[in-house]
């Protein structure tokens, strides 16, 4: 079966403990079954992986060629600082789909920039945890094409 890779960046394991005014209150094991389930209704394998550390990110985006179809990626606070994530995506040549919980255009001026927007299929925020099925989405209608 196609395989998508759902890569989350630094603090987000934190998820649904903490500033649930911001982030709400889903933790990151509800998103991981959530992304499960959406992955058979839509027939598609899921690896879930979260790390707070760049460089195994960097590590997962390269070991995706191959394996994946398509990356769904919450780089968190990486998004607006990482040239080597995004010379990772753009090494692998995968479609990747730009996830943020947050409306970051609404938030601090600093999380307007994104280096991963620039090799990035297209970016989904401000959805809450329905963003992630929204990028799959959006990832399976990509490779349909
Ligand atoms: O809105 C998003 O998904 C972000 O990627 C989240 C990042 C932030 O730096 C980005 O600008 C937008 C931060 C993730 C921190 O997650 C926490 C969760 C609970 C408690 C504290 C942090």
């Amino acid at each position: 079966m196609l395989s998508i890779l759902v890569l989350n960046g630094p603090n987000l394991n934190l998820l649904g403990t903490r500033q649930p005014d911001v982030y709400g209150s889903t933790t990151l094991a509800d998103i991981e079954g959530m992304c499960a389930r959406h992955g058979k209704q839509i027939g598609f394998d899921v690896e879930f992986a979260q790390s707070n550390h760049e460089g195994v990110m960097v590590d997962l985006i390269h070991a995706a060629r191959g394996r994946h179809v398509g990356i769904v990626m919450n780089a968190g606070a990486y998004t607006h600082t990482s040239i080597a994530l995004m010379d990772a995506v753009a090494s692998v040549e995968l479609p990747l789909v730009e996830l943020h919980l947050s409306n970051v255009h609404a938030r601090e001026d600093f999380r307007h920039t994104s280096y991963i927007a620039k090799v990035a299929l297209g970016i989904i925020c401000g959805f809450g945890a329905q963003g992630y099925l929204l990028a799959m989405d959006a990832i399976k209608a990509h490779v349909a094409d």
